[in-house]
């Protein structure tokens, strides 16, 4: 078999009950233990009260899972840095070929959503265009052209070049939109000042927008940009500063390709001495709170 799912997430898509997917790179590589394992149980409990049945995706021993338990969110968070592999597109042959364990990213959490028939999909920030590496193009921008999956994120984090990272995804075709916003979130501050290409009020619009990809069959993925709330914003001038020492760290000892993101996360959450995993919760539960809301609109929509 190729998916192993949770018998509550197959009930609900079976009986086509609204489904939200998770991301685990979140657990093992972006925040450390325990925040990792509290984060990941409090973005499930967020999707529940929003009516919908959350999933996260990961890959355990090889099997490809839909949904894990409490339990195993505990064993995911606590496996030592280095043991668990960094799943984009390219790494499902050889975690499952392996039978390795593996944490996917969004990249590697919309194909299995995709797989899954998982239509919603919420994580923290995407990857984008590197600041000063043009051609580090993370693999999430390209699925987001290729995948029909819709997520909800709080856009990029700015350790990314964000105008580069929306020039990449207009090329994948992929419309950028704000969930009552008009700018591009970025990530611990409530705007980067870049303008989107629509704004939804409502998770019933934006239920509306994935609603017509499906029906279009354009094959490719939406991005809805839901900004951190106002009150638990990072100061602009601190999330900048630290960004910026931890992508010269980054650059001065020679990280490189999938080390660089979590290199300049744990940085940054050192450099601001918790401020910014503060924020980073806060958005990814808020995050996972309207992506509930969008899928249980679109369920009664289908
Ligand atoms: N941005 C964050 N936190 C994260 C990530 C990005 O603020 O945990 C993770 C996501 O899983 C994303 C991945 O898909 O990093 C991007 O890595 P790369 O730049 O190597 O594509
Ligand atoms: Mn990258």
């Amino acid at each position: 078999m190729q998916l192993q799912m949770l018998p509550e997430v197959q009930t609900a898509l079976e009986a086509g009950r609204p489904v939200v997917a998770l991301e685990s790179t979140l657990i093992t590589h972006g925040l450390p233990y325990p925040t990792n394992v509290e984060t990941a149980l409090a973005m499930e409990a967020a999707v529940r009260e929003s009516g919908a049945v959350p999933a996260t995706i990961a890959i355990l021993d090889g099997v490809i899972r839909v949904g894990l338990s409490r339990d195993e969110i505990d064993y995911l968070g606590q496996l030592p840095a280095g043991t668990v592999r960094k799943c984009s597109r390219r790494d499902f042959p050889l975690a499952v070929g392996l039978k390795q364990n593996a944490a996917t990213t969004v990249a590697g959490t919309m194909i299995v959503a995709q797989m899954a028939g998982i239509k919603v999909f919420a994580t923290g920030g995407i990857g984008g265009v590197h600041r000063g590496h043009p051609h580090d193009v993370s693999a999430d921008l390209i699925e987001l052209g290729r995948t029909p999956v819709a997520v909800v994120c709080s856009g990029a984090k700015s350790i990314l070049d964000l105008p580069l990272t929306l020039e990449v995804l207009e090329t994948q075709g992929v419309p950028v939109i704000g969930v009552g916003t008009d700018t591009l979130p970025a990530f611990y501050t409530h705007s980067s000042g870049l303008p989107l290409d629509a704004r939804v009020e409502t998770p019933q619009e934006a239920a509306q927008v994935i609603a017509a990809a499906y029906m279009l069959d354009l094959k490719q993925g939406l991005l809805f940009t839901v900004p951190v709330p106002k009150a638990d914003e990072l100061p602009e001038a601190t999330a900048e500063a630290a960004i910026k020492q931890a992508t010269r760290e980054a650059d001065e000892q020679g990280v490189a390709g999938k080390d660089v993101t979590p290199f300049v996360l744990r940085r940054v959450a050192e450099i601001t001495e918790g401020q910014s995993k503060r924020a980073n919760i806060i958005l990814l539960v808020n995050n996972a709170r309207v992506a509930g809301k969008i899928a249980s609109a679109l369920a009664h929509l289908s």
